[in-house]
């Protein structure tokens, strides 16, 4: 029965991409089914409600209001984030690895947030190739790179050089052209995919000018990974190290669509500015250290407890002190806390495992260990924080640290290479079903209280 129907033009096409180790060719197949699926939907449930929106969640930025479609994962408060519907242990069992048992490929999981399949190793290894042939960074931006004072912060680096890519834009050049909206998403899928390509090269670069031994750059290697040609370009080559580095931009691509980087790669997109417009701007929220700088903050605030503490080996009272006084001092205890989480993140598990793996004995590690069993019970007492567990940014410092990259200010870059896979791939569906302008109501307060009749 199943064959029979796929004698149809456009199950022909679905079942051929199905095995096609092209990307583009599996999402163009995709592309008609989601658009009718959504059509009906809408066509059937379009007026059904998703809920109240109360004057707190107004005020209280919006937490929680069922508000727009992002199709590539979806966090549950409580067990995290599935990625395509798998978890991050399932997605370490089932995506491709670079070595024997190793850990996920990021090329595989962006595979699986675009099409919602688990690529085989042969689709795996032609992004890998694909992404090598597209990677060379335009002169300008690596000028632009290399001219810029030592001070300017590694994540205004990073958001500068991927604002200047947008010269390479072709979505902007075939909009002036004047192309129909239909083809919009393979513009912006040309774009996602040569962004990324170079990725490693602006990423390097950044690291390489503020701290390398080497001042030039290492071109890209057609033999490796995209999380080994990084880990090359910086000179940073323990195998082990590597891993990490695809642990680490495996995990950290998407957190469904509301959080501050995503939900501003998806609105900036909305009014058609092309991906490099949007992915800077997204980079520019993930630099906030309620957001991802909080991973450059916990490493700050580590080295002030051990320099405050006199060592990293100390007291669970004396911990509880130092705590305490932060907290008394009005600033958050960072990497501990989440807007949607309600439970330890897995981001915080997998990094934790892999410590226990790789790492047990590591002094950082074991303070980092301490602090698990410490701060939770403190900010329950204290009372104010939803969430008292520790999210991703609580962990990933100490495993850098651990492979001699200390530079605690250049952490949040790593994130936003990530953290770019998770904006494209959705951006190229946002494109795909032509997902309108963002614009929701805004109101005063003077209008909230004549609207509810105070
Ligand atoms: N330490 C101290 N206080 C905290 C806290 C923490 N780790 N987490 C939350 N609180 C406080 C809030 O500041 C807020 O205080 P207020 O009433 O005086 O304004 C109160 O508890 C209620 O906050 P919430 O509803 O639990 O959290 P939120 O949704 O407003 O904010 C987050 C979420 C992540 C910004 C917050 O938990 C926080 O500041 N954590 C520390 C910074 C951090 O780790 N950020 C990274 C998050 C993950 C990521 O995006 N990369």
């Amino acid at each position: 029965m199943a064959l029979r129907r796929a004698a149809t033009p456009l199950l022909r096409t679905q079942t051929r991409a199905a095995s096609s180790t092209d990307l583009k060719e599996v999402v163009a197949a995709q592309i008609p089914g989601k658009i009718a699926e959504i059509k009906e939907f809408r066509k059937n449930h379009g007026g059904d409600s998703l809920g109240n929106v109360t004057v707190d969640m107004a005020y209280g930025g919006m937490r929680g209001i069922k508000a727009m479609v992002w199709e590539t994962s979806v966090l549950d408060a409580d067990e995290g984030i599935r990625f395509r519907g798998k978890t991050i242990p399932e997605c370490q069992d089932l995506l491709p690895s670079a070595i024997e048992g190793g850990e996920p490929l990021p090329e595989a999981l962006f595979w699986l947030l675009v099409t919602g399949e688990v690529p085989t190793a042969e689709q795996t290894q032609a992004l890998t190739n694909e992404w090598n042939q597209r990677a060379g960074l335009p002169s300008h931006v690596a000028e632009m790179l290399d001219n810029l004072p030592k001070d300017v912060h590694p994540m205004a680096q990073f958001s500068a050089a991927v604002t200047l890519m947008n010269s390479q834009s072709k979505f902007a050049k075939a909009y002036a052209q004047g192309v129909n909206k239909a083809t919009y998403w393979e513009y912006v899928y040309e774009d996602c995919m040569d962004c990324i390509a170079n990725l490693p090269s602006i990423a390097g670069k950044i690291f390489n000018n503020l701290y390398g031994k080497h001042g030039h750059l290492p071109a890209t290697d057609s033999g490796l990974d995209w999380s080994a040609n990084y880990c090359n370009m910086i000179g940073f080559n323990d195998p082990k190290f590597i891993e990490l580095m695809r642990l680490y931009f495996t995990i950290h691509t998407d957190h469904e669509g509301g959080n501050v980087s995503a939900h501003t790669s998806h609105l900036v997109g909305s009014a058609l500015s092309d991906p490099y417009l949007s992915l800077s701007a997204a980079l520019n929220g993930l630099a906030g250290p309620l957001h991802g700088l909080a991973n450059q903050e916990v490493l700050v605030w580590l080295t002030q407890l051990i320099a405050d503490l006199g060592s990293n080996e100390v007291s669970d009272e004396k911990l509880r002190d130092f705590i305490w006084n932060s907290l008394q001092g009005g600033r958050v205890v960072p990497g501990y806390g989440h807007a949607v989480l309600r439970k330890t993140d897995p981001r915080y598990t997998c990094q934790r495992e892999f410590a226990l793996k790789h790492l047990p004995d590591d002094k950082l590690f074991k303070l980092v260990s301490q602090l698990y069993k410490i701060v939770p019970d403190i900010l329950l007492e204290q009372g104010k924080a939803k969430n008292p567990w520790p999210n991703v940014d609580a962990h990933s410092g100490v495993l850098l640290q651990h492979y001699n990259m200390t530079q605690m200010e250049y952490y949040t870059v790593l994130f936003g290479v990530s953290r770019a896979l998770g904006c494209f791939s959705q951006m190229i569906w946002s494109r795909a079903v032509g997902l309108p302008l963002e614009r929701p109501k805004s109101m005063s307060t003077e209008g909230l209280k004549k609207f509810l009749k105070v």
